[in-house]
């Protein structure tokens, strides 16, 4: 059932042992928000932990200063934060799937799962979600839970680049920075150009070694498991590294195809705003957003990459 921010704040008053789940992967908004909401909990008298189906990244670390590490407790409410679909809890999916009291998202792909959802997908973050909640509480921040809040705001944002960064997401971020303390500009260095020697050498092979299709508006990256390997990089330096190509002046698509098995590509497209590239992927059987879809291709990888320019090609046409 979706509810408005009265009835949540009614809910979170009348819950006292709490269980908060973040997504798996994390990412800046769901740790942000699962710790602001712990913090704002604990000012309330109320027992709380953060559950991590993926533990807590050293990256966001900053985040959880001042938490308690509880015993564990059996919950009387369970709260997800920034979590559209019960599949996101990885390996925690049985044991909290089917009883989600209440879900604080910003997605509208948000499949409804929980027993109420405040949903408001106009909201650049669940943390920007959390803010208006807290306010409906009349509960008072501080420094702790404004960085949390501000720090799921610009990193959903993209550091306030992308299209999501509205009025509001501004007008909420000047608040938190306006009235508490905390040390911003060090977020965002480390959010967003902090990289790791092994993701720097990463990025200059992909940059070095990228084909350029239809006078130099489409580029292609690839990943074979025999480079990861060679490169030694860690998984999750792969994050987002489907995005590179659109940093060149002229490129309007970036292609990457990444080995999952021999002869089977996973496939991520991102458009720099003209092309559709979720109709792009759509006709390889996949899809997602207007400017950051996917799919799957079974061929050979230069098999692969001829169709996938070859229908890129065609759009960029249309
Ligand atoms: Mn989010």
């Amino acid at each position: 059932m979706q509810i408005d921010y009265r009835q949540a704040a009614e809910i979170v008053k009348a819950c006292d042992n709490i269980h908060i789940l973040t997504h798996q992967s994390p990412d800046g908004d769901t740790m942000g928000s699962g710790f602001a909401l712990y913090f704002a909990l604990k000012k309330m008298n109320k027992k709380a932990a953060v559950i991590m189906p993926d533990g807590l990244p050293a990256r966001y670390e900053f985040l959880s200063e001042g938490y308690e590490e509880s015993e564990s407790f059996e919950p009387d409410s369970v709260i997800a934060v920034d979590i559209a679909d019960p599949k996101l809890l990885g390996d925690l999916k049985d044991v909290y799937a089917d009883r989600v009291d209440l879900c604080i998202d910003h997605h509208v792909s948000n499949i409804m799962y929980a027993k109420n959802t405040l949903l408001n997908a106009k909201a650049s973050a669940a943390c920007e979600v959390l803010f208006c909640l807290f306010e409906e509480l009349g509960l008072e921040l501080d420094d702790r839970i404004a960085k949390c809040l501000y720090t799921g705001i610009a990193t959903d944002t993209g550091c306030f680049k992308f299209s999501n960064s509205s009025r509001e997401a501004h007008e909420t971020a000047g608040k938190l920075i306006g009235g508490y303390d905390f040390d911003f500009a060090l977020i965002n260095r480390e959010m967003f150009d902090i990289k790791s020697r092994a993701r720097i050498k990463l990025e200059q092979h992909l940059l070095g070694n990228m084909n350029m299709y239809c006078g130099e508006r489409i580029a292609v990256i690839s990943v074979t498991e025999e480079l990861r390997q060679n490169l030694g990089v860690p998984d999750e330096e792969f994050d987002g590294v489907a995005g590179l190509p659109l940093q060149i002046q002229g490129v309007e698509v970036a292609v990457t195809i990444k080995e999952k098995k021999p002869g089977e590509y996973k496939v991520s497209m991102r458009s720099a705003g003209k092309v559709n590239v979720s109709a792009v992927c759509q006709k390889f059987g996949g899809g997602g957003h207007v400017c950051a879809s996917g799919c799957l291709v079974k061929a050979s990888l230069e098999e692969a990459e001829k169709q996938l320019v070859a229908a890129v090609e065609k759009a960029m046409g249309e």
